[in-house]
C-alpha cells in the first residue's frame, strides 16, 4: 500500500504515535508519505521506502491567520496524484480530518476515490475540538472519515458524550516497541551521572501544558524528597515551564531537580528511572507512561482519562485523583521506601507495558487499512 500519513511533527504523543506506527508499515514493506509542515522528530529517513513531504504556508500581508488547512488540503490533493497514494491516515483530528476530507472531495473530483481514516488522539476531542469555536467542524469531518479510531475507550467514550457522532469509532490503543526498551540486557543504564546510588531517580516527561499539572509535580517530588533521598528529571518543555522552575527555587531544592529540555534521549533517562510521575487533569490514553512502564519504570498518576486503561492501580504504580498530591506522594513513597517492594512494580510495570506490544496494534492498523481500501472499491 501507499499510505499518506499526516500529524504534528513535533514531541507530542499523537506525533511520536504516527511516526512509529509508519515506520513500523514501511518494515511490512508499504511505501509511507510523511506529509506535515516539518519533519516529524522521531523520523529517521535513511530507509528507502519513508518519505516526508512538506507543508508550506508562505506568508501574505493580508493574512493574520495563515490558511494551513488549505495548504495541506492542497498538498494532499498533489502528494496523493504524484505518488499514487491509497489511503490517508491522519493523527488529530483538527485541523487534519478537516483538510483531509477537503483533499478526498478535491479528488472525487478529479475521478480519484481515496479512504480516510482519522485517529482521535486526546485533546483534539477533551480540551480543544469540544469548544464552540471548533465543534461543528471536527463533528462534520469525524462523520465524513471513513474510518474512525480513538486511542482509548475513555476517549471514545468522550467523543460519543461530546460530539453527535453517526460513525462507529474503533478503539485502537496506543503501542510501545517493548525491544527497544531492553535496556537492562544491553546495561547502558548510566545512573551514576545523574544522581548519587543512595538516591531515587524520579522522572516527568511532558510538553508542560496547563494540562500536564508541572506545578503538582514539583509539589509531589517536594514531599518525596523529604522522605526518601532523590533526585526529579524534568524532561521537555512548555509554557508552564518558568512556573515549574520558579517554584522549585521557592522550595529550595534547586538542586535535586533537573531541567533536561526536549530530548531526544527520553529512553536513555527513562532506563536509569525508579517512578515516574504524570499527575494529569486529563490524559486520552498517557503513551509517556506506558513508555516508562515499558522501561520498568513504576508509575504514579492520577485516574483521569484513559490513563487507567494503561496504568493499573497497585501493579504498575498507584492512581489518585486529579489535584492529591498528597495522596501521589504518599503512594510514591510506599513504592521507594522498600527496596523488594519497587522491583517488584518495576517489574510489574514491564509486564503490563508487554499488553501493548506493537505487533498486534500495528496489524490492527494494517487491517483497518485494507478494508477501508476494499469498502470503497465495491
Ligand atoms: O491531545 C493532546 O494533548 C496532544 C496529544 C499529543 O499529540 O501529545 O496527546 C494525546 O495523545 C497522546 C497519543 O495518543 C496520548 O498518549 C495523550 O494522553 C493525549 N493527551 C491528552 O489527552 C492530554
Amino acid at each position: 500500500m501507499n499510505i499518506g500519513v499526516v500529524c504534528y511533527p513535533t514531541f507530542g504523543g499523537s506525533g511520536v504515535v504516527a511516526t512509529e506506527l509508519g515506520i513500523e508499515m514501511s518494515k511490512k514493506g508499504h511505501e509511507i508519505h510523511f506529509i506535515a509542515y516539518n519533519q516529524p522528530v522521531r523520523l529517521d529517513l535513511l530507509v528507502h521506502n519513508v518519505h516526508y513531504h512538506e507543508v508550506n504556508v508562505p506568508e501574505y500581508p493580508l493574512f493574520h491567520y495563515q490558511p494551513y488547512e488549505l495548504a495541506l488540503s492542497s498538498k494532499l490533493v498533489d502528494m496523493v496524484k504524484l505518488y499514487k497514494i491509497d489511503i490517508l491516515h491522519v493523527h488529530y483530528a483538527i485541523p487534519h480530518a478537516y483538510a483531509a476530507y477537503m483533499a478526498k472531495k478535491m479528488l472525487h473530483d478529479q475521478g480519484i476515490d481515496i479512504p480516510v481514516v482519522t485517529t482521535l488522539h486526546g485533546t483534539d476531542i477533551t480540551l480543544v475540538g469540544s469548544h464552540p469555536f471548533y465543534k461543528s467542524a471536527v463533528e462534520f469531518s469525524i462523520n465524513h472519515s471513513d474510518v474512525v479510531t480513538s486511542v482509548s475507550e475513555s476517549l471514545k467514550a468522550d467523543t460519543l458524550r461530546l460530539f453527535d457522532i453517526k460513525k462507529e469509532i474503533q478503539v485502537v490503543t496506543n503501542f510501545i516497541d517493548m525491544k527497544k526498551y531492553d535496556h537492562a540486557a544491553e546495561g547502558v543504564c548510566q545512573r551514576h551521572v545523574l544522581a548519587d546510588k543512595s538516591e531515587k531517580i524520579i522522572t516527568h516527561v511532558s510538553n508542560f501544558r496547563p494540562v500536564k499539572r508541572i506545578t503538582d509535580v514539583i509539589n509531589i517530588f517536594y514531599k518525596i524528597q523529604e522522605k526518601i533521598p532523590a533526585k526529579l528529571m524534568m524532561v521537555g518543555e512548555g509554557p508552564e515551564k518558568e512556573a515549574a522552575e520558579h517554584l522549585v527555587e521557592e522550595l529550595g531544592i534547586a538542586d535535586k531537580v533537573l531541567f533536561l529540555g526536549r530530548s531526544n534521549e527520553v529512553d536513555s533517562i527513562l532506563c536509569l528511572s525508579d517512578l515516574f510521575l504524570l499527575p494529569s487533569e486529563t490524559e486520552s490514553f498517557g503513551l509517556a507512561a506506558l513508555e516508562a512502564m515499558a522501561s520498568s519504570v513504576a508509575v504514579i498518576s492520577s485516574n483521569t482519562g484513559g490513563i487507567p486503561e494503561v496504568n493499573i492501580d497497585g501493579v504498575s504504580g498507584f492512581l489518585r485523583n486529579v489535584d492529591d498530591v498528597d495522596g501521589m506522594a504518599e503512594k510514591a513513597i510506599y513504592i521507594l521506601e522498600d527496596e523488594t517492594r519497587l522491583t517488584q512494580f518495576k517489574k510489574n510495570a514491564k509486564e503490563v507495558a508487554k499488553k501493548f506490544d506493537l505487533e498486534t496494534i500495528v496489524n490492527q492498523y494494517e487491517n483497518l487499512y485494507t478494508n477501508a481500501i476494499n469498502n470503497l472499491r465495491e
